[in-house]
């Protein structure tokens, strides 16, 4: 029998805001785990606060911010178990490093560096997706062969508000919910896909309000509360464990930050609201909570944040270590059929990049392209 899940449109929220909106009890969380989440947050934090400047210093290639992103990608892993799947997209690019991932794996991708490619099964991570969207029937086929091997694990798809604009979120969304696949479909609403507002991108009221076309419960949250995530993701996980199929959650906030370090937002940006959005940053949301219950001491917060800065001293050194790669990897698996043969074009870029080893031409059959 098909069900109606009318969105839930209100932001759910579970850190306050002052005196006007005051905290919310979570059931079921102690102080280690609300120590564990903060480490996670500052761990994120630091991660993208080194990466802009390692990309300033010309250490690693083009690199997609998530300043104050944290919160919805800590909020929603602490919410799974070690066995459930996380499908990241280019904004979630670190977010194996909840999983155990070491930081210099990272820093080599953004190095394009073959270092940075893991095997998925290692962590349960999936690899960094930069097509939009193309990971969310991923996601879902995964969900639903896991539910067909009798496997107890979960996926999870991150994805951003222009991404539901793709065919691949409905394909993959509908999907999983005709097949009542253990998915959970977590849009990172910051209201920008580059510079395309989300004005320009749906006539829906609310991204969550797309669920109830696929039969889906739709949960909006607050993507700057760590809190209201995990339980919005913890809820959805409990669902799709129980064999009721997916659920969309939509993290709203404001992306203050630019899209790259390749962008300038000044041009086309609501400053104005960025600098209100700064100031409701997540970690630090988080952190003054934690005081409040008397949870976080000065000598705690301290040694977090230097354990993250020497995670990334370390992470950076051991990626800068890596020797380089041998260019030949770029022709090596670019077709199945081995007998494609780049001879000419490899010794073309080794010239181009400083090789010395001579190579002949092409032998093989000649290929029509
Ligand atoms: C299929 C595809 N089309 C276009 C692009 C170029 N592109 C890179 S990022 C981006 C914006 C995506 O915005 P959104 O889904 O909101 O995610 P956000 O970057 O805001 O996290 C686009 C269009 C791409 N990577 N893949
Ligand atoms: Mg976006």
């Amino acid at each position: 029998m098909a069900q109606v899940f009318p969105a839930e449109r209100e932001l759910r929220r579970v850190i306050g805001a002052g005196h006007s909106v005051p905290d919310r009890a979570l059931e079921g969380v102690g102080e280690r785990e609300l120590l564990e989440l903060y480490r996670s947050l500052v761990l994120l934090r630091t991660y993208d606060e080194r990466s802009v400047v390692y990309h300033r210093q010309g250490r690693i290639g083009t690199y997609a911010i998530f300043w104050n992103h944290e919160a919805m990608q800590a909020g929603a892993v602490h919410a799974l178990e070690e066995q459930d799947w996380i499908f990241p997209s280019y904004r979630e690019s670190a977010i194996g490093l909840l999983r155990g991932m070491p930081a210099s794996t990272v820093l080599s991708w953004w190095r394009g560096h073959p270092a940075g490619w893991w095997n998925p099964a290692d962590y349960n991570v999936a690899s960094i997706c930069v097509p939009i969207g193309t990971h969310v029937p991923h996601a879902a086929g995964l969900a639903w062969g896991k539910r067909l091997a009798g496997e107890d694990a979960v996926a999870i798809a991150f994805f951003g508000d222009g991404a539901t604009s793709e065919g691949s979120f409905h394909e993959g969304a509908n999907f999983a919910a005709v097949m009542r696949a253990p998915l959970i479909l977590f849009c990172n609403n910051n209201q920008w896909a580059i510079s395309t507002p989300l004005d320009a991108q749906t006539r829906a009221e609310t991204l969550a309000d797309k669920a109830v076309g696929y039969g889906m419960p739709g949960v909006r949250v607050d993507g700057l509360d760590v809190l209201a995530v995990y339980e919005a993701t913890r809820e959805a996980v409990a669902r799709a464990r129980a064999g009721d199929g997916p659920t969309f959650i939509e993290a709203v906030h404001y992306r203050a930050a630019p899209h790259a370090t390749a962008d300038d937002p000044r041009v086309y940006i609501d400053l104005e609201r960025v600098e209100e959005e700064r100031q409701r940053e997540c970690v630090g949301r988080y952190e003054r909570y934690l005081r409040r219950l008397g949870v976080l001491s000065d000598e705690q917060a301290e040694q977090i944040r230097g354990e993250a800065a020497e995670t990334m001293r370390r992470g950076i050194a051991q990626a800068e270590a890596e020797p380089a790669a041998d260019v030949a990897l770029l022709f090596e698996h670019a077709y199945a059929d081995g007998r494609v043969a780049f001879a000419s074009e490899l010794a073309e870029l080794r010239r181009l990049t400083g090789g010395t080893e001579a190579v002949e031409p092409d032998e093989g059959p000649e290929v029509q392209v």
